[in-house]
């Protein structure tokens, strides 16, 4: 059952348009591999046997070119200084870890070379040349140079030390402590070639909530293993540092960042972990966030903490991500501000291998927020994203949800930090503010469920995030045509109207969760179904009431001028876009203004009829979406055809949940009747 689903987009299955096969066939007629080194074997092997699953003829692998029609693979170095000059312009179109396939000619004769100034590159040229396979496309007279437009393209995974994921559904940990070191799972190789196949380049193995214990030799040692695993993919590892470890596990009776004891119980730790690991990434960070221990545990402040690591990695070349993800419950006024408030004064304070890990939103990985007001308001310092693959708010991995489309409407979004189309892209790929050091980050929806992300179609957002790691500025639809292909079919017939489905099940999830700007109206601690009614809590901002404040005048969250003025932290052009009820987008309202129940929106509807109709266009979609999908089933295996099948009438009865739930409980404050169009709540 479990193949399929296990081979994610690598199924490489058997070309079936016999004109196109026979094309592919006349010109693949051999691989030629220069270079020894592991990664290249690599790279020769998935070649080898992807054409031979595709085209059902094993190529020969051979050292030296004869003939005509072959794949010649190695990187810069290790090609034949003739191959070298005919090609040495095309190598100043790329990175460091960028890639070239071309089409060219040898005394005479047409090959197709893949190659790439690092071993890295050659092995990401090979996974996209098959693609192209994979996707059906041409290969007649290639010509294509790329390279990723950031440096650290990674995953994080809320991976506890006794396997359970925090915030995971889809099983538990990959990582089996203990058996590590030496039982190295073959799931472990997977991983990383999948992710090396999106060009994905580093792993935090450990949960930001993080546990000293990794720290220990004991642990280490098995660390060690993985990142031998992970090397030959280009993959680095990266570990959570907590920020009291020297207390908890080196017997230090504190942990201030300024404290000489404590940064060289860093220092010697780092020391310990480059001398196994001599390509470690580095440190991720959450410190005073949600009762993580931090720098300000001692009257220090952020710089203090994230510098002190800084100190103590740079020797060896590694990085601290340190994450702006803060929010306390002393200043609960407006929750949205704080990250920014915190933040945005220490610009140009940090190290230089320091990166700011900034959520894509000021709240926490909502169907739809507005982009963070960090990105682009830090200049001199170096911020990366954090995305959520793994699905807290958005239906765990019970809901088709296609999340690179979430992606691209943030990476898109003008932050006017630097005048009209500073995008987010522009502040992530460092193309702004011309810092060094990039990323983007994923936490992952990764576990040991037979097919490694719970729903088929997460599988998506695993690719489809490395895809837009890769390259900031792709679009979302480009990437599901990609992996629909690469996943299940080729067929039109397949690929329009499913393509069309997984584009709108984004909005579908916003229609029938949080439409307008609502947002954290989930049930509590869990954060799976609706729970608008919750007040609760312990901590005001945990409440969902906080957040949507109804009232029998209106509902949403006033945080123009008028109310918390968050819209100050935007650039003014857009502060004024948001600020204003006239002019903020509708997606958005509820997240800006609080506004009353008759306020008429664009469509002449009130806001409660509107809201009500969003409610039911959300449960239509899903409706839609099930009656897409039934109809696939001639070109998909049966398994996952019935799993994604009984996934959608989830998904369909909790919608009408979600839809019923908030209505009835905002009615009571609304006091209007539900338009026609709306179901009844059952
Ligand atoms: O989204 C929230 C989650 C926490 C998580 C936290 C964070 C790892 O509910 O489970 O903790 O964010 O990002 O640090």
């Amino acid at each position: 059952i479990a193949q399929k689903d296990y081979k994610l987009w690598l199924q490489f299955d058997r070309i079936t348009d016999t004109r196109l096969a026979s094309e592919y066939r006349s010109r693949l007629q051999g691989i030629v591999s220069f270079g020894n080194s592991e990664t290249s074997k690599i790279a020769t092997k998935e070649l080898e046997t992807g054409i031979f699953n595709m085209l059902e003829n094993k190529p020969d692998v051979l050292s030296e070119i004869k003939g005509e029609n072959k794949i010649i693979i190695g990187s810069r170095a290790v090609l034949n200084s003739e191959i070298q000059k005919s090609i040495s312009s095309d190598f100043d179109k790329i990175n460091e870890e960028g890639f070239i396939i071309k089409t060219i000619l040898f005394k005479n004769k047409k090959h197709i070379l893949i190659t790439g100034k690092k071993e890295v590159g050659v092995l990401y040229g090979v996974y996209n040349f098959l693609r192209l396979l994979q996707t059906n496309k041409s290969i007649q007279d290639l010509n294509i140079a790329d390279s990723p437009k950031t440096n650290i393209r990674i995953l994080n995974h809320w991976d506890n030390l006794d396997r359970t994921v925090e915030r995971g559904y889809a099983g538990f940990s990959l990582w089996n402590w203990q058996k590590l070191p030496d039982f190295i799972d073959q799931r472990y190789i997977d991983y990383a070639r999948a992710n090396a196949s999106v060009g994905i380049n580093g792993t935090v193995l450990t949960n930001v909530n993080a546990n000293a214990l990794i720290l220990t030799p004991q642990y280490l040692e098995k660390v060690e293993a993985l990142a031998n695993v992970f090397r030959p993919y280009g993959i680095k590892v990266y570990l959570t540092a907590r920020f009291s470890a020297p207390i908890e596990i080196g017997g230090l009776k504190t942990a201030d960042p300024k404290d000489a004891d404590v940064s060289n119980w860093w220092k010697n730790k780092a020391a310990e972990i480059y001398k196994r690991i001599p390509d470690f990434g580095g440190f991720l960070v959450k410190a005073n966030s949600e009762g993580q221990p931090g720098p300000q545990n001692y009257g220090r402040d952020h710089v203090d903490g994230a510098n002190m690591l800084a100190d103590a990695v740079v020797p060896f070349g590694g990085v601290i991500m340190w994450r702006a993800f803060v929010y306390s419950e002393h200043d609960a006024n407006d929750r949205a501000k704080q990250a920014y408030a915190e933040f945005q004064p220490y610009d140009g304070k940090f190290r230089d291998n320091v990166i700011v890990q900034v959520k894509n939103g000021a709240i926490d990985f909502q169907p739809r927020e507005p982009f963070h007001p960090l990105f682009g308001a830090m200049p001199r310092t170096p911020l990366m994203m954090e995305f959520q693959i793994t699905q807290e708010y958005l239906g765990f991995s019970t809901h088709l949800v296609y999340l690179p489309k979430l992606y691209q409407e943030i990476l898109e979004s003008d932050t006017y930090q630097k005048g009209k189309g500073t995008t987010v892209a522009k502040v992530i790929d460092g193309s702004l503010t011309k810092t060094k050091l990039t990323g983007i980050a994923g936490v992952s929806n990764i576990g040991n469920d037979l097919n490694w992300t719970g729903h088929p179609f997460a599988q998506a957002n695993w690719y489809g995030f490395g895809r837009l790691a890769w390259n900031p500025n792709l679009d979302s639809e480009t990437i599901a045509d990609e992996w629909l292909r690469c996943t299940f079919s080729n067929q039109e017939n397949f690929i329009k109207p499913v393509k069309e489905m997984m584009i709108q099940s984004r909005e579908a999830v916003v229609n029938y969760m949080t439409p307008y700007g609502l947002h954290h109206i989930m049930d509590t601690g869990h954060h799976y179904g609706p729970g608008p009614w919750v007040s609760n809590l312990s901590r005001p901002e945990w409440n969902p009431v906080y957040y949507h404040k109804a009232d029998k005048n209106g509902i949403g969250f006033d945080r123009s001028k008028k109310g918390t003025n968050a819209t100050a932290q935007y650039a003014p052009e857009i502060e004024k876009i948001f600020d204003n009820l006239e002019t903020c987008p509708e997606k958005d309202l509820l997240w800006f203004h609080h506004v009353s129940w008759d306020y008429k929106l664009k469509n002449g509807q009130t806001l409660w009829n509107g809201m009500a109709l969003k409610y039911q266009e959300g449960v239509n979609q899903v409706k839609d979406m099930q009656n897409i999908w039934n109809k696939t089933e001639k070109y998909v295996d049966a398994d996952r055809f019935r799993e994604v099948q009984m996934l959608l009438e989830i998904q369909y009865k909790e919608a009408k949940w979600w839809r019923d739930a908030c209505l009835l409980y905002f009615q009571q404050f609304s006091g209007k009747e539900l338009p026609k169009g709306v179901e009844k709540p059952i």
